[in-house]
Formats: structure tokens, C-alpha cells, sequence
């Protein structure tokens, strides 16, 4: 068990999944988010902090064994929000993990990194990384700071590919996308257990019928996705009409995102 692991983004969808369910990793959890949260309850502690103010991110990661780094923009926007949140961010968030010595992150990633790539084309952790906008960018900025605070540093990250993690798939792309909370944080226990773990790339999805990805490269970590997007296909099919054949939401595994323009500011 760690001493303190940080959850930022904990007032978020998946910080508050995590600050329910992840309780036992840890003696204390330390919540951040730039928002208001709920108060701290037993063994934890609540930091209202932006993950764009260096000095302030350097404090919250000191004393922390661990991070689950969800804090940032979490779907696209003008650059000088997703480059204060998700690039600067980043950058402080490493730089506090060098001088303090936090040695093992999970990065957020998402599958807006590899949005371009074609849903008829099987994604492993080799795969180009085809960005579909200034979001998916600052993911594929994310993971090649790992790599490199890996590689200079040995702090170990692990980047998940989050595809589609919601209480249940929305739509028929998220039949192919989705993630469970529940296989979300088996993930999380199996990267905190591993006794090595290096820098991979995991695609963030449950057992579904229809995936795009190829989880190979990451045996070594036991994780075993138990949920079924399959089970909702019924229901998602009367909420939403078969889409035409060329329809962003068919054609590439970021979707919609794909035809997202630039947001100006
Ligand atoms: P969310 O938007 O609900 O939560 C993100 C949290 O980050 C928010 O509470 C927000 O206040 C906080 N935040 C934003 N800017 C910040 C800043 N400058 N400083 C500190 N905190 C800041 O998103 P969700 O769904 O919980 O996602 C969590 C992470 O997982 C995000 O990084 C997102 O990009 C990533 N992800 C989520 C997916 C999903 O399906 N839920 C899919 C792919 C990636
Ligand atoms: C993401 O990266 C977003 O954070 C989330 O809100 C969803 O849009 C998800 O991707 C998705 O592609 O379904």
C-alpha cells in the first residue's frame, strides 16, 4: 500500500469514480482539481490547485508515492486552454515528479491520440499516432513526455489510451470504445501492483466484441478487461439510427472529433 497517491482531476467524472473506488491503494488520497471538490473525508486531503501554476504543482506532488493524473481538458478546445491544462500542465507535473521523486504516474491519454487511424485498422502500442485535433495533440505531447521522463529519469508511466469511460456506452462507436469504470480501475490496481513497470501504452477499453486494439505488449500486467460493451448493444441500437456509411462516427476510431474544427479563441 502507498503512503499518499494523488488523483488529480478529482472533481471530474473518472476523479470522482477513482476518489470512491480507490481508497484502499493508499493511507491517504490527495484529491486536486481546479475546481471546488466535496471536503476531505478520512485519510484524505483536498488541494484546489491549477495544474498550470508550476510552484503550486510542485507542492501538491510533494510527499505523493503515486499519481493518477486525469486534471486537464478533456475534450477540444482553444489552444490557450488545452496549453495551460494538458501541455503546461504536463510539463509541471513532470518536472515536480523529478524533484521530488514520485516515481510512477498514469497518465490519461486518450484515443483522440490515434483519432485519424481508420476503425477498420487494428492499433497496437506501435502504431503511429494520428491526432484529431489540439486535443488529441496535447495526448500525444503527454505521452512523449513520459517517454522521455522515462527514459532521462526512470519515472515510470504508464499512458492509457482511454477510449470511451462512462457508467455505459452512448452510442454505436462506444460499442467498440467503451471502458467500465470497473475494468478502469482493475487497471489502475494493476499498474500500481507491477513490480516493474516502464512506460507502456495500454488502450483503455473493456471485452467488447467490436475493439480496434491490441492490448498485447501489455501482458506483464495481468490486466484482464471483464466487461462486455456487447451486453448494451440492444439498447444502443434503438437510441440511434445505423449512421451513413461515411460518417465520421464509422470511419475513424476518433469519430466525431475528426471534424471538429480549429477552436479560435
Ligand atoms: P472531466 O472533464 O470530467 O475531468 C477533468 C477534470 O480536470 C475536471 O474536473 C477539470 O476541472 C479538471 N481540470 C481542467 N483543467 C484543469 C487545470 N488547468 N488544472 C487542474 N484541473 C483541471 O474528464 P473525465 O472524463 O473525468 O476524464 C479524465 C481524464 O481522462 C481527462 O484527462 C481526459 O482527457 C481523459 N480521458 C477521458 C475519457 C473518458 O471517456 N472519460 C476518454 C479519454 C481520455
Ligand atoms: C475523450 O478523450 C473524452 O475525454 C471523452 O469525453 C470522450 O469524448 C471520449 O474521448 C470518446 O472518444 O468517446
Amino acid at each position: 500500500m502507498m503512503n499518499r497517491l494523488l488523483i488529480t482531476g478529482a472533481a471530474g467524472g473518472l476523479g470522482t469514480v477513482c476518489r470512491d473506488r480507490l481508497k484502499h491503494m493508499a493511507k491517504t488520497l490527495r484529491l486536486s482539481d481546479v475546481v471546488d471538490m466535496p471536503p476531505a473525508g478520512e485519510n484524505e486531503e483536498v488541494v484546489v490547485c491549477d495544474l498550470g501554476d508550476k510552484a503550486a504543482v510542485e507542492d501538491l506532488v510533494r510527499g505523493c508515492d503515486g499519481i493518477v493524473h486525469l486534471g486537464g481538458r478533456s475534450i477540444e478546445d482553444t489552444w490557450s486552454v488545452i496549453r495551460n491544462a494538458n501541455i503546461d500542465g504536463v510539463f509541471n507535473l513532470y518536472e515536480a515528479c523529478r524533484k521530488t521523486g514520485c516515481n510512477r504516474v498514469i497518465f490519461a491519454s486518450s484515443n483522440h491520440a490515434v483519432g485519424f487511424h481508420k476503425q477498420s485498422t487494428r492499433l497496437d502500442a506501435n502504431a503511429l499516432t494520428k491526432p484529431d485535433g489540439l486535443y488529441g495533440v496535447s495526448k500525444v505531447f503527454g505521452e512523449a513526455m513520459a517517454s522521455m521522463y522515462y527514459d532521462k529519469f526512470g519515472i515510470e508511466t504508464a499512458s492509457v489510451r482511454i477510449g470511451s469511460c462512462f457508467p455505459e456506452p452512448k452510442n454505436r462507436r462506444m460499442l467498440a470504445s467503451w471502458m467500465s469504470y470497473d475494468d478502469f480501475v482493475r487497471l489502475i490496481e494493476c499498474v500500481f501492483r507491477a513490480p516493474k513497470l516502464g512506460c507502456p501504452i495500454i488502450y483503455g477499453a473493456s471485452n467488447n466484441a467490436t475493439g480496434w486494439w491490441d492490448n498485447r505488449e501489455v501482458g506483464f500486467l495481468g490486466w484482464e478487461p471483464q466487461d462486455r460493451a456487447e451486453d448494451y448493444r440492444a439498447v444502443v441500437e434503438q437510441m440511434e439510427e445505423m449512421p451513413a456509411i461515411d460518417a465520421p462516427q464509422v470511419v475513424y476510431q476518433g469519430g466525431v472529433f475528426t471534424v471538429d474544427g480549429i477552436h479560435e479563441e
